[in-house]
């Protein structure tokens, strides 16, 4: 049996990575085999990938950006992912091609027809199970990730951006939701993680996920 395939998606600071390891640990707890990962990057290309896309201080241009993302998902798709589907490995992405519709599309302005193609190309047709998609105000999750950075002591090229880009993001996240509210569920993440966890679980557990 085929594995069950997880995005979770959202603006900086919805959550994502939070949700995606506590998803990991308490389906491995309930007896799923798993592997969780991210884009871009999940492969030793797609990191390599990952650091000319995030980094602000080398000028990208859009259509370099695009392209370099769906290079590195093309590979973590064909090494990684669609094995492990195959294996009946329920994976669980932190980012997915939502995110490429809603940040070059939405937000940078290329055409989402153009994108669709890319990333069924790059994911050779096969589309996730379930997304959640985790939503906030763009000024909570923009503190959220500004506290996270500041740690780190660097910002990446998508949190140069203005408030006004992020809210074009967001919109596009809401917009794919309303088109395929068969796949994609919304979470407010503007809670507490705890309850956020709580309502993903909820959710989760409504929907068929064959063991693996
Ligand atoms: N990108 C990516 C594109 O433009 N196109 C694409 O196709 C793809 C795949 C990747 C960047 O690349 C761009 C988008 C991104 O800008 P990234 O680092 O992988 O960058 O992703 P970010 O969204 O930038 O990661 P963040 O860490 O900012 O966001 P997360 O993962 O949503 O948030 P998380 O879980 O790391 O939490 C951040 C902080 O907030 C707290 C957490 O504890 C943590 O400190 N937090 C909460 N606090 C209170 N209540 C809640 N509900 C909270 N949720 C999280």
């Amino acid at each position: 049996m085929a594995g069950f395939f997880i995005t979770i998606e959202g603006i900086e600071g919805a959550g994502k990575t939070t949700i995606a390891k506590r998803l990991d640990a308490w389906l491995q707890s309930n007896g799923y085999k798993t592997f969780c990962t991210r884009e871009p990057g999940g492969t030793e290309i797609g990191e390599t990938l990952r650091e000319l896309i995030l980094n602000a201080e080398r000028p990208l241009t859009v259509q370099a950006e695009l392209l370099l993302i769906e290079a590195a998902r093309a590979q973590i798709m064909d090494e990684v992912i669609l094995p492990r589907l195959e294996e009946g490995i329920t994976v669980i992405l932190d980012r997915h091609c939502d995110s490429t519709t809603a940040y070059q599309g939405y937000g940078r302005g290329v055409n989402i027809n153009l994108i669709s193609q890319c990333n069924s190309f790059a994911c050779q047709g096969r589309t996730p199970d379930l997304t959640i998609l985790l939503d906030v105000d763009v000024k909570t999750g923009l503190m959220r990730a500004m506290k996270v950075r500041e740690r780190a002591g660097f910002q990446d090229r998508f949190e140069t951006e203005d408030i006004d880009f992020m809210e074009l993001v967001r919109k596009g996240f809401l917009e794919i939701a309303r088109r395929e509210p068969s796949r994609v569920t919304v979470v407010s993440s503007q809670e507490d993680i705890d309850v956020v966890w709580e309502t993903v679980i909820a959710d989760i557990s409504n929907c068929l996920i064959p063991k693996s």
